[in-house]
């Protein structure tokens, strides 16, 4: 048992390693990164195609898939004509920081604009490892029950903002949506949730603007990080003798 946790501890402190460095290139771009965390057909990449098709080039994009097998939604993102790096992480049931990295790569980054990073659809293993990513999305389709946050405590208690999706599909379920919701915030009071849907018009309003604030936040903090840097090396050359 002791040994286990050892080897857990010296594999997250290697993936951590390379988070920060992908952290730190992403932010050198001034690229927005979202990790997007859901299990197997919560609806993460129509959602990403759909939210393509929509911003229709006006926030530049690229996207990393993970899968176990096939390059199936890297070609359904390729299809907007957004960049998009298939990883197939084989017997792995998550992304780690050292296959983004590789991933990074590989695709053309946009300046100034937003790298989205579908993980592998699992509710459990991805939520220990840090991707280098700025925000976590959760996904959860309304069709999953109530009880996935209670279950599945940890991809909701790191997540930023929490997605309910598939809500188009409510006339057709007996689904307790506000139980959904009070269990999300029991595990994680201050995730934000939205709800969308991806089929027919006029379900991801709530997530694109979600979208375009996180984006603004994202350059005025590096901005605020480079006028610190600029002052503080104002402040060093005028100390100089
Ligand atoms: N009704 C409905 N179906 C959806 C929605 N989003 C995804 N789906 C369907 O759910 C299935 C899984 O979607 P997909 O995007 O591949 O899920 P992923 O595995 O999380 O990437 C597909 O059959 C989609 O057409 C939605 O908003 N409403
Ligand atoms: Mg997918």
């Amino acid at each position: 048992m002791h040994r286990t946790v050892e080897i857990e501890q010296a594999i997250l402190a290697k993936n951590d390693a390379y988070a920060a460095r992908n952290r730190a290139r992403l932010g050198a771009g001034g690229i927005l990164s979202l990790n997007l965390l859901a299990g197997p057909g919560a609806g993460k990449t129509t959602l990403l195609v759909e939210t393509l098709r929509t911003l229709g080039g006006r926030i530049p994009a690229a996207v990393i898939e993970g899968d176990q097998q096939t390059a199936n939604d890297a070609e359904r993102i390729r299809a907007t004509g957004t960049p998009a790096v298939q990883i197939n992480t084989g017997k792995g049931c998550h992304l780690d920081a050292h296959m983004v990295g590789h991933a990074l790569d590989e695709l053309e980054l946009p300046p100034d604009g937003v790298l989205f990073i579908e993980n592998v659809g699992n509710l459990v293993c991805p939520a220990a490892f840090d991707l280098g990513e700025d925000r976590r999305v959760t996904l959860l389709s309304v069709t999953e029950g109530e009880d996935k946050p209670l279950k599945y405590p940890d991809i909701f208690e790191t997540a930023d903002l929490v997605l309910l999706t598939k809500t188009d599909l409510l006339p057709h379920l007996d689904v307790d949506l506000a139980a959904i919701e009070r269990n999300i915030a029991r595990i994680n009071p201050v995730a934000r949730i939205i709800h969308t849907f991806a089929r027919g018009e006029g379900g991801l309003g709530g997530w694109l603007d979600w979208l375009g604030e996180a984006r603004r936040e994202r350059l005025a903090g590096l901005a605020a990080e480079s006028e610190g840097r600029a002052s503080r090396l104002r402040a060093v050359a005028e100390a100089l003798p």
